[in-house]
């Protein structure tokens, strides 16, 4: 699958605000700075359509995409940034809650994790939520680049094994060099259209 237009529909901090139309919804979720953002702008072709930034926790809202007038690609607040109290924390994760329990076209979430690092324990929860109530997703290891290629294999297997998931559930990725791009448009294509 190529993504053929790409467009920003709206953001969302408010649980009324969930959108809920007959579009297929893919998500992506995972730790500030892990490279979200920039994911979607590597699938999409374009730089600035979601926005990115050194700065972790820039993404504080549900950012909703329409792809090829198709499907719709969500950007979700990272989490587990140093600097946000408890508060925000608490804040988090009741919209992540409200969006992932009342998106009734949500087919996958990806779960992106960084390659070099162990998985936090708020992936594991993140996990841990989607799992009890058997919500689909896989798990995207990240900045890939920054690894030798003849080691990214075994840090997908370390990942996995941390995060006690089959190996095939761990897909690696660039976005700065494309690593693993074809792979995500062709898993997307199978979810969008199965
Ligand atoms: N080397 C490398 N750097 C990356 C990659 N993806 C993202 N980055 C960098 O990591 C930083 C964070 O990227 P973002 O895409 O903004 O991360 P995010 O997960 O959207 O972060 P929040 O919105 O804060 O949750 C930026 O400085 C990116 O340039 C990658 O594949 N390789
Ligand atoms: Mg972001």
């Amino acid at each position: 699958m190529k993504f053929t237009s790409a467009k920003y529909l709206t953001s969302v901090v408010e649980e009324s605000k969930i959108l809920k139309d007959d579009m297929v919804e893919l998500a992506f979720v995972g730790r500030s700075n892990v490279g979200k953002s920039s994911l979607i702008n590597a699938l999409v072709g374009q730089k600035n359509l979601a926005k990115t930034s050194s700065t972790p926790g820039l993404t504080k809202m549900i950012n909703y995409f329409l792809i090829n007038e198709n499907f719709k690609i969500v950007d979700l607040p990272g989490y587990g940034y140093a600097k946000t109290g408890q508060k925000h924390i608490a804040n988090w994760a009741g919209l992540m809650e409200k969006y992932l329990l009342n998106s009734p076209n949500l087919r996958t979430v990806f779960v992106l994790v960084d390659c070099r690092h162990k998985p936090s324990e708020l992936d594991k929860m993140m996990l841990d939520f989607l799992n009890s109530y058997q919500i689909p997703y896989v798990v995207i290891a990240t900045k890939v680049d920054k690894l030798a290629k003849s080691k990214i294999p075994q840090a997908c297997t370390a990942i996995s094994k941390e995060l006690q998931i089959r190996r095939e559930l761990i897909m690696p990725f660039s976005s700065e060099n494309g690593f693993g791009k074809e792979k995500l448009l062709e898993y997307i294509e199978s979810v969008v259209e199965g």
